[in-house]
């Protein structure tokens, strides 16, 4: 079946709101607002996002109130701690049965291309693809290179590398982090072919400097953006959000 792509896309772009730092990093990125899962609902309706990125946990025990917003829900379907300490690797944490019946509209995956666990994950990533697509469920690759084998490789060079991977392997959309050219990212949306590219936020930095990479990654030929830490953490994150979505939607 052919994936149903544009339950998340508005006039063919995206803005989803990424919330699994929680798992990945820990709640050393919230502050007392945004340790809650319902301001982020809040944020990601009233901000008009058109994806919201939960793991399964958050999915599950916040159904009524995601259902509610009408934010289309996009589950993780694996990760990690920054505790583990080895060669990078996310294992699958939810099904895509389970992810169907939490309500998601399309499923996301991490690969550490590079990793010594590389070809653990691209299994992993083939079958939930697989099950995913059978029921029309787009699929969003998170294509991060990392692990001690790309140490020396240039980060262009990788980039570009990450989405025509994604694109190799099935991805409806591919999900990379902006190394802050916009020629590079102008070689890596070429390099994806119909795979769509959506940028991570990164780190939080400045508004003015988060507007600029969402302004260079858009012009770029991406797609949209996928961002966490440079909207929730934000002093005022519906002013970013809007911003943000200004320039993601033209
Ligand atoms: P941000 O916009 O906050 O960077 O979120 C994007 C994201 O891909 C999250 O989905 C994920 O938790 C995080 O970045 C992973 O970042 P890292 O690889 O640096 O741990």
């Amino acid at each position: 079946m052919e994936p149903k792509i544009n339950s998340i896309l508005t006039k063919g772009k995206a803005f989803y709101l990424a919330y699994d730092q929680g798992l990945e990093h820990g709640p050393v990125e919230f502050n007392d607002e945004n340790v809650d899962p319902l301001e982020i609902i809040n944020i990601a309706k009233r901000g008009k996002f058109n994806g919201i990125i939960f793991q399964k946990g958050i999915a599950r025990q916040y159904k009524k109130e995601i259902k509610k917003s009408g934010v289309p829900l996009i589950v993780k379907m694996n990760g990690k701690t920054n505790l583990y300490d080895g060669e990078p690797m996310s294992m699958e944490l939810c099904t895509v049965k389970e992810a169907v019946k939490l309500g998601a509209k399309a499923v996301g995956y991490t690969i550490y291309v590079g990793s010594q666990y590389e070809p653990l994950m691209m299994e992993q990533f083939e079958q939930i693809e697989r099950e995913a697509h059978a029921l029309g469920l787009p699929v969003i690759a998170w294509v991060y290179p990392k692990g001690k084998s790309i140490a020396h490789k240039s980060q262009s060079e990788l980039m570009a590398y990450a989405t025509r991977v994604a694109l190799e392997i099935g991805a409806d959309i591919v999900k990379v982090k902006y190394d802050g050219n916009p020629k590079d990212m102008k070689w890596a949306v070429k390099s994806a072919g119909r795979c769509k590219v959506v940028a991570a936020g990164g780190v939080q930095t400045s508004e003015k400097e988060f507007l600029k990479e969402v302004k260079e990654v858009m012009k770029s030929g991406a797609t949209g953006v996928a961002v966490g830490r440079n909207v929730w953490k934000a002093s005022k994150p519906l002013d970013v959000a809007r911003k943000a979505r200004k320039i993601v939607f033209g």
